[in-house]
């Protein structure tokens, strides 16, 4: 059972969208991810949202560059909670993608993240808390992460000068 579903437009937004993978993948979430286009693969995508759905997908988390439809696309076909980030694009460095997504007309909505890295580890981690919700070993996971992190910003010394 994979249950998130990481989705992104091209094999060239796998730089950005692996760190939502690789949250997952530290926090032993099951995931499948997948390069599909809105607008190249349509059907290909639909395919994968209703199999997915079967298969026991919670979330999905869609990462797509420039004038970026794919997580409305997918919001629009399902139910389950989309997690969109925008990939810095050659042009507009990603501001292009980040109002696509986060201007979704009301009633579909997608949970817009950060432009870039950062982004995409959030989404991955907001897709944890919410599994968290029902799995007390995951929720326990999450707040000795935050703990761990915490520990390292109390710990920083800065250089002297
Ligand atoms: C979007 O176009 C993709 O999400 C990607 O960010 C961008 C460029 O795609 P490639 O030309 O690298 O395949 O659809």
């Amino acid at each position: 059972m994979s249950t998130v579903g990481i989705v992104m437009g091209s094999t060239s937004d796998w730089e950005v969208m692996q760190e939502a993978a690789k949250q997952l993948k530290d926090f032993g979430v099951a995931y499948e991810a997948r390069a599909l286009s809105a607008h190249r693969t349509p059907a290909e995508l639909e395919a994968w949202i209703r199999d997915m759905e079967k298969r026991g997908c919670r979330a999905f988390i869609a990462g797509a560059g420039g004038a970026a439809h794919l997580a409305g696309v997918v919001a629009a076909q399902t139910a389950l909670p989309v997690l969109a980030v925008p990939i810095p694009s050659k042009y507009l460095k990603g501001l292009d993608s980040l109002l696509s997504m986060v201007q979704m007309p009301k009633g579909i909505p997608v949970a817009t993240f950060a432009i870039g890295e950062a982004g995409s580890a959030n989404a991955g981690l907001f897709a944890i808390a919410m599994l968290a919700l029902n799995d007390a070993a995951l929720a326990g996971k999450l707040k000795a992460f935050r703990a761990k992190q915490a520990e390292t910003v109390k710990n920083a010394k800065l250089p002297d000068l």
